[in-house]
């Protein structure tokens, strides 16, 4: 009597179990459910209202980590201005070595990737860009006054962060330098410092702030990279995230918000053209 009870019991709630499962089974399939949470979340981020951007501690003023652990930087400025012209405020930054960014956009690990990334066809590959917001140069820093041009690199010790564009330029111009590859700025930098490697590759600006920082670093040779602007990675085939990062960043170009944050975090650099309102522009 009571084992057939407590059968009937059981045998009802798996009932009901099943019975769920198939209504929620149903919900989810529902077109209009779906059609809905395509409005809640156009741009297909992971977690929506929120953006998850990889980006780098180590590339000030482009991108880095503050006294207080918070990142900062233009790239990080500028985005944020960006986003919240596209409605989200929350936008949660995250350091990754600058070789782990692509491949973590393009894993779907994060909604974008931020730090002075040059747009080249072969990184296309891997993710789609935003339109460009910054062109500059590649920077060879150095405490040895004997490198002053490329062919004095020949014999030396160069360091470069491992999947930057100095590494693809170093490797194709500078065959008889001796590449040391790290997996960011400030690695290199203290082997810089300390004395066992020659030089370090980097951004225009970042090499400028490590000038700063540490005397007796100069910046010794500029090569132009304005060929490979950088732009904000994303997902490919996000059309929509895309179009509408592209039509934010112009209208904070437009505005003269780009301007502000340029000169706010690149003072004393050439003001480029192409980036500022079109009544201010020379060409
Ligand atoms: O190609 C340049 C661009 O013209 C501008 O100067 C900003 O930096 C670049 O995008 C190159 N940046 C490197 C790269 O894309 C390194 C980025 C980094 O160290 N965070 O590989």
């Amino acid at each position: 009597m009571k084992i057939n009870r407590r059968t009937r019991v059981i045998g009802a709630f798996a009932a009901l179990a099943t019975a769920l499962v198939t209504v929620s089974a149903c919900g989810s399939g529902d077109d209009s459910a779906s059609s809905s949470a395509a409005k809640d979340n156009p741009y297909h981020l992971i977690e929506p209202g929120t953006i998850r951007v990889a980006s780098m501690g180590d590339a000030k003023p482009y991108t880095f980590t503050d006294a207080n652990g918070e990142f900062s930087g233009f790239d990080v400025e500028l985005f944020k201005n960006v986003a919240h012209r596209i409605g989200v405020d929350d936008v949660v930054f995250t350091g990754q070595d600058f070789s782990a960014i692509l491949p973590a956009v393009a894993n779907g690990q994060f909604d974008a990737g931020v730090a002075a990334i040059g747009i080249t066809d072969e990184r296309k590959q891997t993710v789609d860009f935003s339109d460009g917001y910054l062109a500059g140069y590649l920077t060879v820093l150095t405490s040895d006054s004997g490198i002053k041009k490329e062919d004095d690199l020949a014999g030396k010790r160069l360091g470069v962060v491992q999947g930057t564009l100095q590494e693809k330029y170093a490797t194709e111009h500078f065959p008889d330098a001796q590449l040391v590859r790290f997996p960011d700025n400030n690695s290199g930098v203290s082997a810089l410092n300390s004395g066992s490697i020659d030089a370090h590759f980097l951004d225009y600006e970042a090499a400028k702030q490590y000038g700063k920082q540490f005397d007796g670093l100069k910046l010794a040779i500029n090569i132009p990279s304005f060929d490979a602007p950088a732009g904000f990675a994303i997902k490919k085939g996000n059309d929509a995230f895309r179009e509408a990062l592209n039509k934010a960043l112009h209208e904070a170009m437009e505005d003269g918000t780009w301007k502000e944050l340029y000169q706010k975090w690149f003072p004393g650099s050439p003001m480029p053209d192409q980036y500022l309102p079109s009544a201010e522009q020379t060409n």
